[in-house]
């Protein structure tokens, strides 16, 4: 599965790594190992993503060594890249944002690792496994398959990605084999607790009580199936509350009994809609996202639309309707 990435690494020397804009924490992770062991090999290695890391995420990489795109300081350093490895991006070049214009103009050689069920579309050569529950999972193969010496920042980054995106370890596909890396992971020193406490015990007040707002707005359709809720840029702006703290309000419903989607839609600009989709496990989201545009997993996938909130809520509430009614 390896072979022609491998032989890719060994046979050049600058590399880019990229993820998805709103970078996660298996995006995050996944850049940072990737990067060390490349930066180990002797590799020159830079990593160019859309948006700023998220400051939860910030004790991954203490030297900064994640740049945030901007074309006058790196437009040189892709144009002279031989190869960039996107890692956790399914999909087309508008999942990598800003950067990808300059990514899509390089001569360089595209490389995708990711777990999603939409592969990448860019890439020139591809691995997508869907049946691990992280991006860094396919990482850790990757380097166990390049006989990487483990540094503990190494396997606190990819336990990072994996704990994150398999929300703890409970969403689909978190198996067995997710948990004998895991093990792997925490006998090369990782701390769960530090790591948890570091990622999720890191908010305002603020944020918790917009939270506490946000439940209460929640409403329910198809006789309590679906959860549905709504923010606004004006809300986020008297919570003083910005975009990249509401990480984590999109699942709220769905700790009600019965309910098996859970939709959250959020402004994000003038006349866009980020739609966040959640389910049980009975129904794919990830087809409904699919419907405007973005992707994900069968679980949790979303979208970003043109379109006002209450508009676009009513046109994804009578999707998700839609499929409930036809499975009965
Ligand atoms: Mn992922």
């Amino acid at each position: 599965m390896w072979q022609k990435i491998i032989n890719i690494i060994n046979n050049h020397t600058r590399f880019i790594i990229t993820a998805h804009v709103n970078l996660d924490g298996d995006a995050i992770g996944s850049e940072l190992a990737l990067a060390e062991h490349l930066d180990n090999l002797g590799k020159d290695v830079t990593i160019i993503n859309n948006d700023i890391t998220p400051s939860n995420y910030h004790f991954l990489d203490p030297k900064t060594i994640i740049n945030t795109y901007s074309p006058s300081e790196h437009d040189s350093i892709i144009h002279q890249a031989e190869v960039i490895i996107s890692v956790d991006v399914s999909g087309g070049w508008e999942r990598i944002g800003s950067p990808s214009e300059a990514f899509r103009q390089s001569k360089t050689i595209k490389v995708g690792i990711d777990h999603h069920t939409t592969p990448p579309t860019f890439a020139d050569i591809v691995v997508t496994v869907t049946t691990v529950v992280a991006a860094a999972e396919l990482i850790y193969d990757l380097l166990v398959t390049m006989n990487c010496t483990f540094s503990q920042t190494i396997a606190q980054a990819i336990y990072v990605g994996i704990m994150t995106d398999s929300g703890g370890f409970r969403f689909p596909p978190t198996n067995a084999h997710t948990h004998q890396t895991v093990a792997k992971l925490l006998a090369m020193g990782v701390d769960p607790y530090y790591v948890y406490h570091q990622i999720y015990n890191q908010h305002s007040l603020q944020r918790l009580l917009l939270k506490g707002h946000l439940i209460t707005c929640i409403k329910t359709a198809m006789n309590g199936q679906i959860a549905y809720y709504t923010i606004d840029k004006q809300t986020m702006r008297n919570y003083g509350v910005t975009r990249s703290e509401l990480g984590g309000f999109t699942n709220l419903g769905s700790e009600v009994k019965g309910v098996r989607v859970n939709i959250f839609l959020m402004e994000t600009g003038e006349n866009e809609v980020k739609i966040g989709l959640r389910s049980d496990g009975t129904i794919r989201v990830d087809k409904i996202a699919n419907s405007y545009g973005g992707g994900g997993h069968p679980s949790a996938a979303g979208a970003t639309v043109k379109g006002e909130l209450n508009e676009v809520m009513s046109d994804v509430i009578e999707k998700v309707k839609h499929i409930l009614k036809s499975q009965k």
